[in-house]
C-alpha cells in the first residue's frame, strides 16, 4: 500500500465562504476537485504529522465516498489518526465536541447545513481548527490561494476501509478509529444540563415533537431526547438521517419544518416543539402555538442561564452577530457583562470565546451556543430550553411574554430573496454602498433614518478587521433595517433584509409581525429597489 502522488489542475472559484466550500454534487464529483481542496488545506497545516484528525458528516449524498478520499488522503500526508463517526456521521457541534474532548489537531466537516442534498442538490467540506471552531479566515484565504496553483495532491491506493463499526484499522501507517457519533456529545450535555428534572418533567407528563428533519441529529435525539431524558417514543420525527433529507430543506425555520409547525400550531399540540437543521448546529424552539425568534431565545436563555447546572456561576458576556435583534443586547446590559456584536458567521465569535470574553452566542439564523464547543449547537438550544421549562414549570409563551414585559418586545423578521442573478444583486448592493452618505436625515413617514454604515468589525482579541459585512440603517426610533448578501448559498445571490423594530409597552406585545413591519418592509424596497431590480414582488423565504 503506498501513497500515488497525482498531478492535477487547479479549479478555479473554489473560493469558500462563511462555512467552507459549498457546491452542487456535480461540482465536487468532478475528477480531482475534492482531491484539490483537501491537499490546499494540507498544505497549508503546519505540525500535523502523526497528530489526530476528527472528520464526519451530515450524512448527505456523496458523504460516504468524501469520508474514504479524505481517509486516504490524510494517510498519505502524515495524520496518525483519523477519529471518524461511525457511518460517516458526526454533526457540526459534535464534531466540534469531539476535536476538544480529544485534543485532535482539526476536523473535516462535511456538510452543506441547511441547503438541500442529493445528486442534483449541494455537498459541502469545512475545516475546523484546534479549538473545535470553524478555521478563521486567514486559514480559508491561504487554502484558497493555495488551491489556485496547486499541482499534485498525495493520496493511498488502497481500498475503501469500513466505517460502519465502531472499531479500530489502519490505513498505510494511519490508525482510523471509528467511534460512536453520540457518546462524547451526549456526555458533555449532561455536564451542563440538569438531566434528572428535565426526566422528571417528561415523566410527568410533559411532551415534545423534535423535527431531526431526516438529517444528521435523528441520532442524537433519538438517544439523548427519548433514550437519557425519557422522553415518549415518537417525540423525535425523521429521525432517520437520509442522504437527500427526504427531498427537503433541512433548515429548521416555518416554512420548512412545516410538519412540525402544523403539528405545534394544530389542535392537539405539544408542550413544546423544536427542529434542527442538516448539520445540527442550529435551532428552531416553539411553544405550543408559539414561535421563538432567535433573537430572542438567545436573550431568553441569557436570563435564565443560571437555572442550568452548566452556567450557574453566570455568564461572562453575550456576542450575537450583527443582524441578530439587540434583544441580547439589554439582557447583557442588566446582568452587567460584555456584549459583543460580530459579523456573521460563527467563526468571528471563537477569539471571544476563547479569550472567556462572551459564553453565549446567537445568529439571528436559528443559531445558538455557547463555549462548551466552538460551533452552534441546535441541540444544545433545545436542551437548555428543556432545563429552563423544567425548573420554572411555565409554557414557553409564558416565559416569553414575562421577558418582554421586563425587557420590551423586538419584531424581528428576515426576508431572504433567494437566486438572484448575481449582478443584479451584486449592483444594488454597489448602490446601496454608494448612498450611505445620502441617507441620513431621510424621512420616510413617521421613519427618520439617523444613521447608516457598512459594518466593519475589529476583533479585540487580535485586532483584525473585517469590512463590509452588511448595510446597517438606524432610525431615530430605534428600528433598524439591514441587507447583506448571503455568503452560502450555491446558486445566483441571495439578498437578506433583516427588520426590526422595538416595542417597550407590554400593552403593545400582541401585534402582528408582518404588519408591525410592514413599513421598514416598503422602505428597505424603496432604498434599495428591490422589486425593480428582481422584478419580483415578494420575498422567497420570510421567517
Ligand atoms: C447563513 C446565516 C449565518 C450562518 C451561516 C452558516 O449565512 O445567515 O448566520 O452563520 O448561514 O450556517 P449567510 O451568509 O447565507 O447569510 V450553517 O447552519 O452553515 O450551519
Ligand atoms: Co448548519
Amino acid at each position: 500500500m503506498s501513497a500515488k502522488i497525482v498531478a492535477t489542475t487547479p479549479f478555479p472559484g473554489q473560493k469558500p465562504g462563511t462555512s467552507g466550500l459549498r457546491k452542487k454534487v456535480k461540482t465536487f464529483r468532478q475528477p480531482h476537485y475534492l482531491e484539490n481542496f483537501v491537499q490546499s488545506l494540507f498544505d497549508c497545516l503546519e505540525g500535523f504529522k502523526g497528530t489526530s484528525l476528527v472528520v464526519g458528516g451530515d450524512g448527505r449524498f456523496f458523504n460516504r465516498e468524501a469520508v474514504q478520499i479524505i481517509l486516504k488522503m490524510a494517510a498519505a500526508n502524515g495524520f496518525g489518526r483519523v477519529m471518524v463517526g461511525q457511518g460517516g456521521i458526526l454533526s457540526t457541534p459534535a464534531a466540534s465536541c469531539v476535536i476538544r474532548a480529544h485534543g485532535a489537531y482539526g476536523g473535516i466537516v462535511l456538510s452543506a447545513s441547511h441547503n438541500p442534498g442529493g445528486p442534483d442538490e449541494d455537498f459541502g467540506i469545512k475545516y475546523n481548527i484546534g479549538n473545535g471552531g470553524p478555521a478563521p479566515e486567514k486559514v480559508t484565504e491561504a487554502v484558497y490561494a493555495r488551491s489556485r496553483d496547486i499541482s499534485e495532491y498525495r493520496i493511498l491506493d488502497t481500498p475503501d476501509i469500513d466505517i460502519d463499526e465502531v472499531g479500530t484499522a489502519t490505513l498505510g501507517g494511519m490508525i482510523v478509529q471509528v467511534i460512536d457519533p453520540v457518546e462524547d456529545y451526549a456526555a458533555l450535555m449532561e455536564t451542563l444540563f440538569d438531566f434528572q428534572a428535565i426526566r422528571a418533567m417528561f415523566a410527568e407528563g410533559f411532551r415534545m415533537r423534535f423535527d431531526a428533519m431526516s438529517a444528521v441529529t435523528g441520532p442524537y435525539a433519538h438517544a439523548i431526547l427519548e433514550g437519557r431524558l425519557g422522553a415518549a417514543p415518537g417525540t423525535v420525527i425523521n429521525g432517520q438521517p437520509k442522504e437527500d433529507f427526504g427531498g427537503h430543506h433541512p433548515d429548521p425555520n416555518l416554512v420548512h419544518a412545516h410538519e412540525l409547525v402544523a403539528e405545534i400550531f394544530g389542535p392537539d399540540a405539544p408542550d413544546f416543539g423544536a427542529a434542527s437543521d442538516g448539520d445540527g448546529d442550529r435551532n428552531m424552539v416553539l411553544g405550543r402555538r408559539f414561535y421563538v425568534t432567535p433573537s430572542d431565545s438567545l436573550a431568553v436563555l441569557a436570563a435564565n442561564a443560571t437555572l442550568a447546572p452548566g452556567y450557574a456561576r453566570g455568564l461572562k458576556g453575550i456576542a450575537r452577530s450583527m443582524p441578530t435583534s439587540r434583544a441580547a443586547d439589554r439582557v447583557a446590559a442588566k446582568l452587567g457583562i460584555g456584549a459583543f456584536e460580530t459579523p456573521t458567521g460563527w467563526k468571528f465569535f471563537g477569539n471571544l470565546l476563547d479569550a472567556g470574553l462572551a459564553t453565549l452566542c446567537g445568529e439571528e439564523s436559528f443559531g445558538t451556543g455557547s463555549d462548551h464547543v466552538r460551533e452552534k449547537d441546535g441541540l444544545w438550544a433545545v436542551l437548555f430550553w428543556l432545563n429552563v421549562l423544567a425548573a420554572r414549570q411555565q409554557p414557553v409563551e409564558a416565559i416569553l411574554r414575562e421577558h418582554w414585559s421586563a425587557y420590551g418586545r423586538d419584531y424581528y423578521s428576515r426576508h431572504d430573496w433567494e437566486a438572484i442573478e448575481t449582478t443584479i444583486a451584486d449592483a444594488m448592493i454597489a448602490d446601496l454602498r454608494a448612498s450611505l452618505p445620502t441617507l441620513p436625515g431621510q424621512r420616510f413617514g413617521a421613519f427618520e433614518i439617523a444613521a447608516a454604515d457598512d459594518f466593519a468589525y475589529t476583533d479585540p482579541v487580535d485586532g483584525s478587521v473585517t469590512s463590509r459585512q452588511g448595510i446597517r440603517i438606524l432610525f431615530a426610533c430605534g428600528a433598524r433595517i439591514v441587507m447583506r448578501l448571503s455568503g452560502t448559498g450555491t446558486e445566483g445571490a441571495t439578498l437578506r433584509v433583516y427588520l426590526e423594530r422595538f416595542e417597550p409597552d407590554p400593552a403593545r406585545h400582541d401585534l402582528d409581525t408582518q404588519e408591525t413591519l410592514a413599513p421598514l418592509i416598503a422602505i428597505a424596497d424603496q432604498i434599495a429597489g428591490i422589486r425593480r431590480r428582481t422584478g419580483r414582488e415578494v420575498a422567497t423565504v420570510i421567517t
